[in-house]
């Protein structure tokens, strides 16, 4: 006999070998249930006043039999039945109310949340007889209005609905809109979260640059979601309302990712990934896998798959599901070799070992530098929000070709070039990794190779895209890594880029408040005055 899940606890045996015995009952399959069985399951919830459910497959067998308590029933974990993105998991349940009322918010939850087939709620009269039957499906599509669509309540005649032909034809909508991504199937599509506590236009904003990041990323994006809270859920972020609308939104957008604007932190992350069959990552570990992608030099590799290790360390738990979705990576790209069985003591070994060969390569590296720096020629950095245009003014003002791209990040390597001035006055000028806000603590100490570079900077040069709408908090954010580093005191000379791209009224007004020099990077003939205020601060330096 199959075992019962849920609260048996003080049954009689005679009510739980009544209960048992309803695993070897069959349906028809055209129909929710059968009236015998919903009129015996109705009898015994009646007696033990307590609710019964039954999760019934496909095949009308009798999955599952759960005993609740008097308001609900618990389901217990379904991965037996786990499906894929966009499909239905091949399960409906059907359940007593012992109080004559519709589904509840709490059964919607629980078939969006498990991707239920249908899920129905029997009410009965106050001697037990099997009264009416609710039920409800998922829509599949997002043009519907709402998510649910509800089935006039059912009389006991009426129980037989076509049950197997309607689920046929939600997956049947469901895999017409998933055949659509098909073609495509390396593609990461994603549903943009962001849950917040501060205003609405500042998440906006930030979404927005979760936005380019995940495109900078080669992630698709199907869909953004904003909670404004006044103080976010300790376990899920979002409300559990909010949560449901995610479930249903990521299946009907046939999402295979969420992407989380706000940290998780490991047991949030834990939370959110078991009530969702999908990945589920934070804005860090999308700079993560960006820096990934792009790393170039043996360090920047090095550093990148130590920092994602030290993010997943204490997000790792044994024997949970959610693990191999973490360790994925997205796309399938986890890092470095740790993408087979993982546990702790082997990312440990790995941190150690990635620490050791980061150590040598470190003192190879400043063996070179000092041969470099013999000259002791003056150096100017370009720094700046990424994407602001750091490599298009390096490449112009010094006519070299390091790769520049409109993506975040496209820059993660430094690279130095010489610059004569006039009158034989020669500078080296370097390019450097963007600044991002939030910058993930364990990046900042990855990259502290471009970081130690800045230290020994003669000039800064922060460059500014006036383009982007975001610009004056993208200024804070840099201005505030600046003080981080403790790079304060070097001089410096705020330039507003791209101001082909607004207009000359505008560029006057922010040159102005924001004591600036502006410039078109890919316009060497705007750059004058920029290289008369640099040769003025290497001449004159404070
Ligand atoms: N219209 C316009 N586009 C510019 C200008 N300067 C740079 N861009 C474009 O802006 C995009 C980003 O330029 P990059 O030089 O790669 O920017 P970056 O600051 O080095 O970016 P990361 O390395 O990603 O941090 C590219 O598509 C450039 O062509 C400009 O003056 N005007
Ligand atoms: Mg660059």
């Amino acid at each position: 006999m199959k075992k019962l899940f849920g609260n048996i606890g003080g049954l009689k045996a005679s009510h739980i070998r009544r209960l048992e015995k309803f695993y070897r009952r069959r349906l028809p399959p055209q129909f929710l249930i059968s009236f015998e069985l919903a009129r015996d399951i109705s009898k015994l919830s009646h007696e033990i006043r307590r609710q019964i459910g039954l999760l019934i497959n496909r095949q009308g067998k009798i999955a599952y039999v759960i005993v609740g308590d008097y308001q609900r029933i618990v389901i217990p974990d379904t991965s037996d039945y786990r499906v894929a993105p966009g499909r239905l998991r091949g399960l409906r349940c059907v359940h007593t109310h012992l109080v004559d009322e519709p589904l509840t918010t709490d059964d919607l939850t629980d078939l969006a949340l498990l991707r239920l087939d249908i899920m129905a709620a029997i009410t009965m009269t106050e001697t037990g007889l099997f009264h009416k039957a609710y039920a409800g499906y998922i829509l599949p599509n997002s043009a519907y209005e709402k998510p649910f669509q509800m089935i006039d309540p059912l009389n006991p005649g009426e129980l037989n609905i076509g049950c197997l032909d309607l689920i046929q034809s939600l997956e049947t909508e469901l895999a017409h809109a998933t055949s659509f991504h098909e073609a495509d199937i390396e593609t990461e599509r994603a549903l943009l979260v962001s849950v917040t506590t501060e205003d609405r236009q500042t998440a906006l904003s930030s979404l927005e640059e979760l936005k380019d990041l995940a495109i900078s990323s080669g992630i698709e994006i199907v869909g953004k979601m904003l909670q404004s809270r006044r103080k976010v859920n300790s376990k899920f972020l979002m409300g559990p309302g909010k949560l449901q609308e995610l479930i249903i939104s990521a299946l009907q957008k046939c999402a295979t990712l969420i992407i989380c604007d706000q940290d998780l932190n490991p047991s949030q992350m834990r939370s959110i990934t078991d009530q969702i069959d999908l990945k589920v990552i934070d804005r860090t570990q999308l700079i993560l896998d960006i820096f990934a992608q792009r790393a170039q030099t043996k360090e920047g590799k090095l550093q990148v798959e130590l920092a994602q290790l030290k993010y997943l360390l204490p997000r790792l738990i044994t024997k949970n599901t959610a693990m191999s979705r973490l360790t994925g990576g997205i796309g399938g790209r986890g890092p470095g070799e740790t993408k087979l069985e993982i546990n702790r003591r082997r990312v440990r070994d790995r941190i150690k070992r990635l620490e050791n060969d980061l150590l040598l390569v470190r003192k190879q590296r400043s063996q070179q530098k000092s041969k470099r720096n013999k000259k002791g020629l003056p150096v100017i950095s370009i720094i700046g929000y990424t994407n602001a245009g750091k490599s298009t003014l390096l490449n112009t003002l010094t006519k070299s070709r390091v790769h520049t791209e409109n993506r975040l990040f496209a820059t993660l390597d430094p690279s130095s070039r010489r610059l004569k001035f006039p009158k034989d006055i020669e500078v080296i000028v370097t390019d450097t990794v963007g600044f991002i806000k939030n910058l993930p603590k364990d990046l900042m100490v990855a990259f502290r190779a471009t970081l130690e570079e800045l230290e020994g900077a003669d000039l800064l040069l922060h460059i500014i895209d006036i383009s982007n709408p975001r610009f004056k908090d993208q200024i804070k954010s840099v201005e505030k890594i600046l003080l981080e580093l403790s790079l304060e005191g070097i001089p410096l000379i705020r330039v507003l880029n791209k101001i082909d791209l607004v207009s000359p009224e505008t560029t006057e007004k922010l040159s102005r408040s924001f004591d600036a020099t502006a410039i078109s990077a890919r316009e060497e003939s705007t750059l004058l005055p920029l290289i008369e205020k640099m040769k003025e601060s290497i001449h004159h330096p404070l």
